[in-house]
């Protein structure tokens, strides 16, 4: 995918404040303009108490719940090729982990939205949903959640590059949603106001006209790809944002924003914190199978995905081997 490709995926609004922001001021509301021009808005204090408690609860009996029951062995734990297989109480152990409180930074629980109400509910708090609603025109859907019990520690990055299951690649937006008062040496999020509006030439390729990144692509990218990056932020004299929040604060960033989560300077505090990725629903990976020409075939039930349903061990193996003879056979391309 070229940039230009890319810039032709953006939402109605942030095409027009691109081109009118005066027109574009006149229709979108001062947070939406805001987000458009900083890449990133914050609303102190806007996510119910009791949300985040009923999220809380479940993620508290989690440990206990996942050594008993069918949740062992679902949930996928990043920093692993196999992103959406592998298994939690599996990875942990052979880290020598018997409780993921116990983790270091980099744990990422995946999805747990798809198993707990609670975590659903806040997923789908208004004061997102009708945010990003008015951002892509259209009603908003999730594409994965995250779950993070301390820092990520996660190099910086812009989103766009990996996040890329959606047919509108520029419908796409993240929302930081802290579960506790978040300490400055507990490797709070870090990001970089105004980095989302790149320029055609201010795009890493990581490959020859492709500014997505793909399993293909070697570790060393990775790096030329994090160089890039601080290469462009010392050039533009970009200034590092550091997210203190609040519990009930909320943050909202574009998924083109340049942002990480920082280093931990106490290796024991906690960074609890929920981030949901979103696209406009008609642009989500679900509904692909029911689109027809223009419109959609609801005649069967939306259901989810096949990636991202959990998988017999049979077409593990299969989707292995797969990707193997892909990672040989050159001159293929894959989007997630
Ligand atoms: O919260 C963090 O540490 C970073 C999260 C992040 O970068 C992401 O989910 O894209």
């Amino acid at each position: 995918m070229l940039p230009e490709e890319y810039f032709a995926t953006l939402p109605l609004a942030e095409r027009l404040e691109r081109t009118d922001s005066d027109l574009a001021r006149n229709i979108y509301s001062p947070e939406v303009m805001q987000f458009l021009q900083e890449g990133v808005v914050i609303f102190p204090q806007v996510i119910e108490p009791q949300l985040l408690d009923h999220f809380e609860n479940d993620l508290n009996g989690l440990p206990g719940l996942a050594a008993t029951s069918l949740l062992h062995g679902m949930i996928g734990i990043d920093g692993s090729t196999e992103h959406y297989e592998a298994r939690v109480l599996r990875n942990l152990t052979v880290r020598g982990i018997t409780d993921f409180r116990q983790a270091g930074p980099g744990l990422k629980l995946t999805d747990l939205h798809r198993y707990f109400e609670s975590a659903r509910s806040l997923a789908f708090a208004g004061p997102i949903i009708r945010f990003l609603a008015e951002l892509f025109g259209s009603a908003p859907a999730l594409i994965q959640s995250l779950t993070f019990w301390k820092s990520s520690e996660q190099p910086l990055h812009q989103d766009f590059a990996y996040v890329h299951h959606h047919s509108l690649l520029g419908h796409l937006a993240a929302a930081w949603i802290p579960l506790e008062n978040i300490h400055a040496d507990a490797g709070p999020l870090v990001y970089y106001k105004g980095s989302h509006r790149l320029s055609p030439s201010q795009f890493f390729q990581w490959q020859k006209d492709e500014i997505l990144c793909t399993r293909d692509d070697a570790v060393q990218r990775g790096r030329d790809y994090g160089d890039h990056l601080q290469g462009l932020i010392r050039e533009q004299h970009w200034e590092p944002s550091i997210y203190l929040p609040r519990r009930g604060d909320l943050l909202i960033w574009h998924g083109a924003l340049i942002h990480g989560g920082s280093a931990m300077r106490d290796p024991a505090l906690t960074r609890r914190s929920y981030v949901c990725h979103y696209t406009a629903a008609a642009a989500h990976k679900a509904l692909a199978a029911h689109r027809v020409g223009g419109g959609y075939d609801f005649s069967e039930p939306p259901s989810l995905p096949e990636s991202l349903r959990p998988r017999r061990w049979p077409n593990r193996v299969a989707g292995k081997a797969g990707r193997l003879l892909k990672r040989v056979l050159p001159g293929r391309r894959q989007h997630g």
